[in-house]
């Protein structure tokens, strides 16, 4: 467990309020805290009937469900379980014949600038093209198709077209390497690869194809008949004659007509792969119903969309992130929305404010590592200053991610937001689908660093090791209580670690969440303290400590065991530290700074380049209990610069510790 003291503290002196405006309160859909209050009074009464009538309002479904939740199975929950619908369908042809069907549905600016439009039409039109392409390589309703893709239209047509024939995509964010990429496409059992030769991030062509290639040929794929490529920079790359076949040649001929096959409501609509505190990282399982309505529903209340609102969320499409609120949530509530290919320090600093000005976005929803690194970038050089750009146009901010301290969340509010437009610090995990705490724009008063309340019908709670609740001020481990719509299903493969992980026998059957928490004593309001598990949170992004360390004892020629912690960091909210014990002498001066660079390449190569220590620190062995454990808390406070005031006594080797206290 990490310490949560220092966030606790921080909650505690946190007395700032900001209430909404009342001309917020007046337009939002959700105005008001008494409206608020209403639907999760709603939900509290008859939780099934809130849901059923959610579910019938806002999904067109093919075939009605009759059953709202199954619970026969716990905790396989079931959700409109006898419904059919299509999720490509709810998120296009539902609007056909609807002012929206010529609506933009996305803007997409490239990494140099560049810009492109496609309409609702236009975009059911691709979509449609691409999900024959699909079937004419063979992919059949039921396979699974990875995709290995940069942030483009052809992304997101690439996931919707895959939902349209009811194939289960599986999207691996294009940081990921090849052995990383070959993990999931075996764990998958996938059929097809969908990817492009290269991508642009900040005006470098990085390789993606090739990366594919070097995947598949470590063995174990035969499943993949089929990879389309597409050409997304004039560059050639290798292609395997009879596998490989690019996006243009796939589309050709095809037509611009699909009907979509309407699958049961928890037909998988996708795979994502995600950190766990094991060594595998995990394919979190979603459904189609319930996943797509809260990917809708939470844009129209987190966000509160209008119809005329530019919604720009900046994650990835490899992010679930990217897949509620790019590839599914906008596109379901019929937004506009902006996608971005490249990163933001490229060609500046300020390129997130020149975007908000160019494409008068109005929603603008980031990661705190983002806005903090955007702070220093600006503390460091007036020109790339958000003042330097004309922001009227945003009326809301989310942040999501990661905790946001409350002086990030300052900066944010007054330099982006011009103390005009709420920030709705949303709480959620792959896991959860979508938001699960957050303030309502139109009415949660907001205070900096806090998620503040559960969404209706999340019954979010936090509680002690026995699963009972504990009192508001003190802090505990996080859960949710009652099963919602868009929580995950199931581990892909893996049933009973999907049980053991989140519905651990001592909380009472709650869903555990992995993160400690703690509600201020005055309003409830939740705060969260970070991860109880061995999950890191490096830049927004999840890596598990036993995901690294087995990348680490896999060079086997060299490691001959390794641990790794997180150490607090200003910009990135965690850095990866690794102590590592070497199959030979342990090395000093300019060798240890060569070996750590040959074993952070290492790991860049075994899971991709995020998750690379940052600090390798070499030692004789590892600080361990007699019964052999190695005690983490005692590498977290090394690796933090602390001196070791905690208990040792069960330590064997307590020598170890001042070796590893220096820095090689
Ligand atoms: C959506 C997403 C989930 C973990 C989660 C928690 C952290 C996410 C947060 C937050 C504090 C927020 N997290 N949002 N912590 N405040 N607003 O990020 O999913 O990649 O699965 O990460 O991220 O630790 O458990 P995912």
């Amino acid at each position: 467990m990490s310490s949560p003291s220092s966030s606790i503290e921080s909650v505690l002196v946190e007395n700032r309020v900001f209430e909404p405006s009342a001309a917020t309160v007046a337009a939002a859909r959700v105005s008001g805290m008494k409206a608020y209050e209403a639907l999760c009074a709603e939900a509290d009464k008859d939780p099934e009937a809130f849901w059923a009538r959610l579910a019938k309002e806002h999904l067109a479904w093919h075939k009605p469900f009759t059953q709202t939740l199954d619970a026969s199975d716990k905790p396989f929950y079931k959700w409109f379980q006898d419904g059919e619908l299509n999720a490509s369908h709810n998120c296009l042809d539902r609007h056909m014949g609807t002012p929206v069907e010529n609506k933009t549905a996305i803007v997409f600016e490239a990494d140099d600038g560049a810009v492109t439009r496609v309409t609702y039409k236009e975009l059911l039109a691709k979509v449609s093209q691409f999900a024959n392409a699909l079937k004419a390589r063979g992919v059949k309703t039921g396979d699974r198709v990875i995709i290995y893709m940069p942030m483009t239209i052809e992304g997101v047509v690439a996931m919707q077209a895959c939902a349209r024939i009811g194939a289960t995509h599986s999207v691996v964010f294009g940081g990921f390497s090849a052995k990383a990429l070959q993990e999931r496409i075996q764990d998958a059992g996938a059929v097809a690869v969908v990817t492009a030769n290269y991508q642009m991030r900040g005006g470098k062509e990085l390789p993606l194809k090739a990366i594919v290639d070097e995947g598949i040929a470590m063995g174990g794929c035969e499943s993949i008949k089929t990879v389309i490529t597409l050409q997304r920079t004039p560059t050639a790359c290798h292609m395997v004659a009879g596998r490989d076949i690019t996006w243009a040649e796939a589309i050709a001929g095809q037509g611009t007509d699909c009907p979509p096959v309407f699958v049961g409501a928890e037909h998988p609509l996708f795979v994502l792969y995600t950190s766990g505190s094991t060594g595998k990282p995990k394919g979190v399982q979603h459904s189609t119903a319930g996943f797509l309505l809260w990917a809708r529903l939470t844009m129209l209340w987190t966000f509160d969309l209008r119809p005329e609102d530019l919604f720009w969320c900046t994650a990835d499409i490899g992010w679930i992130t990217g897949h509620t609120y790019v590839a599914y949530g906008p596109l379901a509530a019929g937004a506009t929305q902006l996608v971005f290919e490249g990163v933001p320090t490229y060609p500046h600093a300020g390129r997130f404010w020149q975007m908000i000005e160019k494409h008068k976005v109005s929603i603008f929803y980031t990661a705190p590592t983002a806005i903090r690194s955007l702070i220093k970038a600006a503390e460091g050089d007036e020109k790339v200053h958000p003042k330097n750009w004309n922001l009227d146009s945003l009326r809301l901010l989310g942040s999501v991610g990661e905790p946001i301290n409350p002086e990030a969340w300052m900066w944010y509010f007054r330099n982006v937001g011009h103390e005009r437009c709420p920030i709705v610090d949303t709480f959620w995990q792959t896991e959860t689908g979508g938001h699960v705490i957050t303030p309502l724009p139109g009415a949660t008063p907001l205070v900096p660093g806090s998620c503040t309340l559960p969404l209706p019908g999340i019954d979010a709670a936090i509680v002690d090791e026995a699963g009972h609740d504990v009192p508001n001020g003190a802090g505990g481990i996080l859960v949710i209580k009652k099963p919602w719509p868009s929580m995950i299903r199931t581990i892909w493969g893996d049933p009973e670690r999907f049980k053991k992980s989140y519905f651990p026998p001592e909380l009472k059957g709650y869903y555990l969440a992995g993160d400690g928490a703690v509600r201020s004593a005055d309003r409830g309001y939740f705060r969260i303290t970070g991860r109880i598990d061995d999950v890191l949170n490096v830049s927004g992004h999840r890596m598990g400590t036993m995901e690294i360390e087995s990348a680490l004892v896999a060079k086997t020629d060299m490691v001959a065991e390794a641990a790794v912690v997180g150490r607090p960091d200003d910009l990135t909210g965690e850095a990866i530290v690794a102590f590592v014990v070497l199959k030979r002498a342990r090395p000093t001066g300019d060798e240890a700074k060569a070996i750590a660079k040959e074993l952070r390449d290492w790991v860049g190569k075994e899971i991709g380049p995020i998750a690379k220590p940052k600090d390798i620190r070499f030692g004789d062995n590892l600080p361990k209990t007699r019964s052999g454990k190695i005690m983490r808390r005692l590498l977290r406070a090394v690796a933090k610069g602390e001196a070791i005031t905690q208990d040792i006594s069960t330590l064997e080797n307590p020598a170890i510790l001042e070796q590893l206290a220096q820095n090689n």
